[in-house]
């Protein structure tokens, strides 16, 4: 993938439509129940939300001669802003993947094997029900864990709930985001949230520490950032690698991998030393300066400069930038931030520049984020359970999250039967072993288990290991719970189907319903069907159903989102009622309450830093076998330093491969040969080298980054896993 310019973004937006229109499939249309729609020339469209990755922009689907035909971004959306990225757009081709999963599959012979009896549903589920009734009668309910990720398993995760389930994790918390949010909770008592509340079209310089937004494709955030370019803002960009966004920055700094807390002192050292801080600003709204003052003092720029390779006089010039326009500035939280198992702190470092910027909260930085009030269906209650959850045995993590638990302290449960036996594991959305680092652990886990149920809509890898495989319909066949982000304004979001499913796939809520029908669990299921549970939470909004249904969106009155514009400041819930520069918290359970410092394992002699990322049009390892994405991108590529692939006599693609510490070798996989990255490090995609024989398109193209990532390091304080510490030699084919 070249540079992803804004004008190529919507090149690529809309040369997709093409290549849909060439694919055949022999779907059913579902009539539109939308009066104002365009019917001429047999177009109906279907306006709905996207899941080819979770920022669930708006789209509008067309249906042309009962064929899905296209998607565009929904206008009147906030998040798509009326167009989609390539990804979205290419979603097209998850309905027609050949190799999607069909009708529901039982294990005929070992883990992994991968051998299967097509059945039916009534026989597939009859079968869970009575493997979870099993395992809870025989070990309790909390021997089954629940790993998901995304809306469409918020039914399923009601029904295991209703069943007594409390260990449910999700790798987008433990292995993405979770340092980050523990960090701003920590420090300012709310969390950043997804989509994040960063205001960068308004901002006037911002620091983006590896983000490497415009390869992460997040949309509405892509569009905001091509809008501060277009209006001049200073971008600072800190990456080992010179990404798309550092191709757009006044300020490139090449760091030293693993070092970026250093820099982060440094700042924090010039912001107070050059007294370049909000004086008032501090004063008023934060805790623990005076101490912070004297913590910093030997964190000078000259002190980095050893560490991160960053000359003290760049570290100067940017944070007096950033300072400069202050309180329209600020330093990007991040968002995959699990990175060398001490991220929670570097994260800290982050809030504290922040909070000295004063931007809390002001136009050009930080909003406060704003969500449309729709009251919860009237469930029965769910059973009391007293058993603590499985992942954080006496609270080791102190921090870690509830709502979204830990993925690796289930998995080690799940090898030691410590503190107590995990005997089950229900996953959906989500390809454990793509996802989790140290793909032998997760398959020894799997091996542990009486029981391994996958909901997915491609046969992933972790659905290769299931007993049980459930294809669920893909997001454009299928209603799911409604979008209801918190973000600039209030608004909710309908998905609902715009074809049919090809073949024996169901829908998400329809497979948590009749699952809790076989597990006796009826009386959590008042409604039939989900549009009478959509329509009652619409409606006792005092919303209409059906004009949610015809624009796919309601937009709800503005409110304030900015001090500028009236919003009061407050921060109640941190213990001192302010920021805390000082945390009470960490300090509380014997953390070092300002950030510190660890330098990173170095790479031996020969060995370079494996790092990892994202190419603008796939979503992780769930877009692999979509062939309107794979005609753009079919394989990953390692990016090398020139100089050391003239050493290693490597040329611009050249097939390699990457063996790493634990002498774990990848696949073949193209060298790609770049001034573009510093020499102590290689840079690859996550998502391909796929080791599932039924993803046709996708088997063995490229490299897998998780299978070379076998050593991680865990965050003390929240318990998530960072995994940069991984180290590789270069081989040629
Ligand atoms: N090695 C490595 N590991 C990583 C990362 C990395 O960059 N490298 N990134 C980390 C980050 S930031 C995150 S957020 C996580 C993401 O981790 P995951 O959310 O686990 O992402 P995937 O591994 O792509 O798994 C998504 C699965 O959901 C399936 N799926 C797609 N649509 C549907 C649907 O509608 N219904 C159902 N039931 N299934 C569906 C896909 O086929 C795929 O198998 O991974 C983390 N782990
Ligand atoms: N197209 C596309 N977009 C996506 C996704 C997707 O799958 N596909 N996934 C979404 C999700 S869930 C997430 S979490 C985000 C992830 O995207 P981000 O949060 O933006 O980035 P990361 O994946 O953490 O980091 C990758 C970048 O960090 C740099 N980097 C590596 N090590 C270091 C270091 O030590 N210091 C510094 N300063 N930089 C370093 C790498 O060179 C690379 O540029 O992307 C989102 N957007
Ligand atoms: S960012 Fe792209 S893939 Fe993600 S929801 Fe939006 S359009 Fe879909
Ligand atoms: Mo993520």
């Amino acid at each position: 993938m070249e540079r992803l310019t804004r004008r190529k973004f919507l090149q690529i937006s809309g040369t997709t439509f093409a290549g849909a229109g060439l694919l055949v499939g022999g779907t059913k249309m579902i009539q539109s129940t939308l009066s104002a729609n365009e019917k001429n020339k047999g177009v109906v469209k279907i306006p709905s939300y996207c899941s080819i990755c979770f920022w669930k922009c708006g789209l509008i689907g067309y249906v042309k001669d009962g064929k899905l035909w296209k998607l565009e971004g929904n206008p009147i959306d906030p998040l798509s802003r009326g167009r989609l990225c390539p990804r979205g757009n290419g979603g097209v081709g998850q309905h027609y993947d050949p190799d999607r999963l069909q009708a529901p599959l039982v294990r005929i012979s070992n883990r992994g094997g991968e051998e299967w009896k097509v059945t039916t549903w009534d026989e597939a589920l009859n079968y869970t029900s009575q493997k979870l009734v099993e395992i809870k009668d025989k070990y309790g309910p909390q021997a089954i864990a629940v790993f998901s990720h995304g809306p469409g398993g918020a039914f399923l995760k009601h029904t295991l709930r209703a069943f007594g389930i409390k260990n449910f994790s999700a790798p987008s918390f433990a292995q993405c985001r979770g340092p980050r949010e523990v960090a701003f909770e920590l420090t300012y008592g709310e969390i950043i949230g997804s989509p994040e509340r960063t205001d960068i079209k308004n901002s006037k310089c911002f620091a983006l520490i590896g983000s490497h937004i415009g390869e992460n494709m997040h949309n509405s955030q892509v569009q905001e950032f091509a809008e501060a370019i277009e209006k001049g803002a200073t971008i600072i960009v800190v990456d080992p690698r010179f990404s798309i966004a550092a191709s757009k920055a006044k300020y490139y700094l090449p760091i030293k991998p693993g070092t970026d807390t250093a820099l982060l002192l440094a700042w924090i050292n010039v912001l107070i030393q050059e007294k370049l801080y909000d004086r008032d600003f501090v004063d008023k709204y934060t805790f623990g300066f005076e101490q912070l003052k004297e913590y910093i003092e030997p964190f000078t720029p000259e002190w980095a400069f050893v560490e991160t390779g960053i000359e003290p006089n760049l570290i100067r010039e940017t944070i007096r930038e950033l300072a400069r326009y202050k309180p329209a500035s600020f330093v990007h939280p991040g968002r995959h931030v699990n990175w060398y198992g001490n991220d929670v702190q570097r994260i800290r470092a982050i809030t504290i520049i922040n909070a000295l910027l004063g931007n809390w909260n002001r136009k050009g930085a930080f909003f406060k984020p704003v969500k449309m009030e729709i009251p919860k269906y009237p469930y029965p209650p769910y059973p009391e359970m007293d058993y603590e959850v499985v992942y954080n045995p006496n609270s080791k993590y102190p921090f870690a999250g509830e709502e979204e638990g830990l993925t690796q302290g289930i998995r080690s449960a799940t090898i030691t039967g410590e503190p107590y036996p995990i005997k089950a594991w229900i996953v959906y959305g989500t390809n454990l072993i793509q996802t989790l680092p140290n793909q032998k652990e997760t398959i020894e886990a799997i091996n542990k288990l009486d029981f391994l149920l996958v909901i997915d809509v491609i046969p992933s890898e972790i659905a290769m290991w299931a007993d049980v495989v459930l294809p669920e319909t893909v997001y454009l066949e299928r209603y799911d719970e409604l979008n209801i982000s918190s973000f600039r304004v209030p608004f909710v979001g309908i998905r609902q189907p715009v074809v049919a499913p090809p073949h024996d796939q169901r829908d998400g809520w329809w497979i948590a319903r009749e699952l809790a029908i076989k597990l006796g669990l009826e009386k959590f299921y008042p409604w039939k069907h989900i549009e009478e549970y959509l329509r009652y939470r619409i409606e006792s909004a005092g919303l209409s159903y059906e004009q949610l249904k015809t624009d796919g969106i309601i937009i709800g009155e503005e409110q304030p989102i900015y001090v500028d514009d009236g919003l009061n400041l407050e921060f109640p819930y941190t213990n001192t009622g302010k920021i805390e520069l000082y945390s009470t918290q960490l300090a509380a359970k014997g953390f070092s309450p300002f950030p510190t410092y660890e330098r990173p394992p170095e790479p031996p002699p020969g060995y370079f830093r494996l790092l990892f990322g994202r190419t603008p049009v796939h979503t992780f390892s769930m877009t692999q076998s979509n062939p309107i994405l794979m005609d753009m991108v079919a394989e990953n590529e390692v990016w090398i330093n020139s100089d050391v692939a003239e050493t290693l006599e490597i040329k611009n693609g050249d097939y390699i491969v990457l063996k790493n510490q634990d002498g774990v070798v990848s696949n073949k996989v193209k060298a790609r040969v770049t001034q573009r990255i510093r020499p102590d490090c290689v840079y690859m995609y996550h998502g391909f080298g796929h080791t599932s024989r039924r993803l046709r398109r996708a088997y063995l193209k490229g490299a897998s980054d998780a299978q070379l990532i076998t050593r991680y390091d865990i965050d003390p304080i929240m318990g998530g896993t960072g995994m940069n510490n991984n180290f590789v030699t270069i081989e040629k084919v």
